[in-house]
């Protein structure tokens, strides 16, 4: 397998398409369908070229290039990660064999269906932030919001061509729904609900890449671990672009909050609305929003799907190969969050197995936690007291066994009646919403930034941040 994509294919790959020509036709008649759905659901601002990267290789060194492209020629091509000869089975009833290079007949079901999940998010986060480039806060952030599009259509492409390679004809009709299914739609919506949400400003657009971008990073670790080792390999290098959408995120909450913590210090008060920065309280009803939504993407705190996918080889866990247990669970238990008989919040022992969800999620809790720790450093650095924390685990869920409960941010079981009166003190209202929205005024213009907002340490790619990342059409 070389690892090199050639670029003078239709589809660039470093999957030898050329080698099969019915799938390669196959593919080869899906683009201009994902090109329509691009032209149409991706990026609203019309741009001549943006300065992005492009993956040409999976090799540790230089798996990337960069340069002005223009968007609807970006080459999203297939990469799957280099294969391992070595590599066994880590968990569950096959662990020790040999990954498998053919779908299993009988795990057929399970496995596109898990595919399919992991495909239907990667459009849905381009088409919900179809709109936001009419007001980036800088040439920068305008940048950054294209690369992440253009790599979760790649993404969308990885699935796409496991779905296409593997699983047949009905694979093919997965594929052609992925491109049919759409954020918010009534008829057709997107599968999760996360996905289903509004990302109408860039303080929504920050919290998703840090928040939900960050299910997905835990996500695609489990499949990385994956006996399928085509899947395996493809969420490997997926992980790899995956980081920098991270990594808008993280940097962007912490830009927000250095000019609000700025503005606060200034005019020593807290209504900074009034001089044009987002106040703490708005972040943090945002953060609690994005998170709690972000936690519904683990499912249920218990799961037999997921004890199945474990024991089957389909998931695995987070840093599986590190655990120090017998991979396969059959005897332990573990504590999950769960709802006590006077419906209290506590705790209940089940099997390890069916406890997977809760493993992952707890996983994704403790990075969250980072990201609030060194937002809270900023805060601390400009001499503010007042700090951000992630709410309890049972707030504002719609999935999972705290479902059927109101609680506080604190954690405390409330009525609903009084959910309905006082939630607004912790989700974002309209009135919120609006002031945000009124903001985002578009600074397009070469080495400016809103006024929001605080400009990034370094650019992109070495490049300074005054550089001419994008040209507006
Ligand atoms: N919304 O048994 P349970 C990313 C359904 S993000 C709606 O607890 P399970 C990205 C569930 O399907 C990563 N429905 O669920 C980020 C099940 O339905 P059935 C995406 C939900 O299977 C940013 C029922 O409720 N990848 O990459 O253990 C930008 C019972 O639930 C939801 C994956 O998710 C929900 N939130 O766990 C771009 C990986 N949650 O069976 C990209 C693949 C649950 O009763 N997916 N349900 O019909 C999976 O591993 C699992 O399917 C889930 C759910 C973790 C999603």
């Amino acid at each position: 397998m070389t690892t090199a994509a050639d670029y003078s294919e239709k589809i660039p790959n470093n999957v030898e398409l050329h080698e099969d020509r019915r799938l390669q036709r196959a593919l080869e008649s899906w683009q201009p369908n994902f090109l329509n759905w691009w032209e149409s659901m991706g990026p609203a601002l019309p741009t001549e070229d943006v300065y992005l990267r492009t993956a040409v290789n999976v090799g540790r060194e230089g798996w990337a290039h960069f340069g002005h492209v223009a968007m609807k020629d970006y080459r999203w091509g297939i990469f799957l990660a280099e294969r391992d000869r070595d590599r066994r089975i880590a968990f569950g009833e096959h662990k020790g064999e040999p990954p498998w290079q053919q779908v299993p007949g009988e795990y057929r079901a399970e496995l596109q269906r898990l595919i399919v999940i992991q495909g239907d998010t990667e459009p849905a986060s381009v088409e919900q932030q179809r709109n936001l480039g009419a007001t980036a806060p800088s040439l920068y952030d305008l940048r950054n919001l294209f690369q992440v599009n253009v790599e979760e259509g790649r993404h969308l492409w990885a699935m796409v061509y496991l779905l296409h390679a593997y699983f047949g004809r009905e694979g093919r009709a997965e594929a052609q729904e992925l491109l049919h299914r759409h954020s918010g739609s009534q008829d057709a919506p997107r599968i999760l609900g996360a996905f289903n949400e509004e990302t109408p400003d860039w303080l929504s657009f920050f919290m998703f890449t840090y928040f939900t971008d960050r299910d997905g990073k835990y996500q695609l670790g489990t499949l990385k671990e994956s006996a399928f080792d085509p899947l395996s390999r493809t969420c490997e290098f997926m992980l790899k672009e995956e980081s920098h959408h991270m990594f808008v995120g993280t940097t962007g909450i912490d830009r927000v909050l250095e000019r609000t913590a700025q503005l606060m210090v200034e005019h020593d008060t807290s209504e900074v609305a009034a001089r044009g920065g987002i106040p703490l309280d708005v972040i943090q009803k945002y953060l609690n929003f994005h998170y709690s939504v972000s936690v519904d993407l683990f499912g249920g705190e218990t799961s037999t799907n997921v004890a199945n996918y474990f024991t089957a080889g389909l998931k695995g866990r987070w840093s599986e190969e590190r655990r120090r247990d017998d991979h396969k669970l059959s005897d332990s238990s573990v504590m999950v969050d769960a709802l006590t008989e006077d419906g209290q919040i506590g705790q209940t022992e089940v099997a390890a197995l069916v406890g997977l969800n809760t493993d992952l999620r707890r996983a994704y809790t403790s990075d969250c936690q980072n990201g609030v720790s060194r937002w809270n450093r900023i805060l601390a650095e400009a001499g503010l007291e007042r700090r951000l924390r992630l709410p309890h685990i049972a707030f504002n869920r719609k999935v999972g066994v705290f479902a059927g409960i109101e609680a506080t941010p604190g954690g405390e079981p409330i009525p609903a009646g009084e959910w309905q009166h006082r939630k607004g003190e912790w989700l974002p209202t309209d009135v919120d919403k609006t002031h945000v929205r009124s903001l985002m005024q578009p600074v397009h213009e070469r080495g400016k930034i809103a006024a929001w907002i605080a400009p990034p340490r370094s650019g992109i790619n070495g490049k300074p941040f005054d550089y001419d990342y994008v040209h507006l059409a």
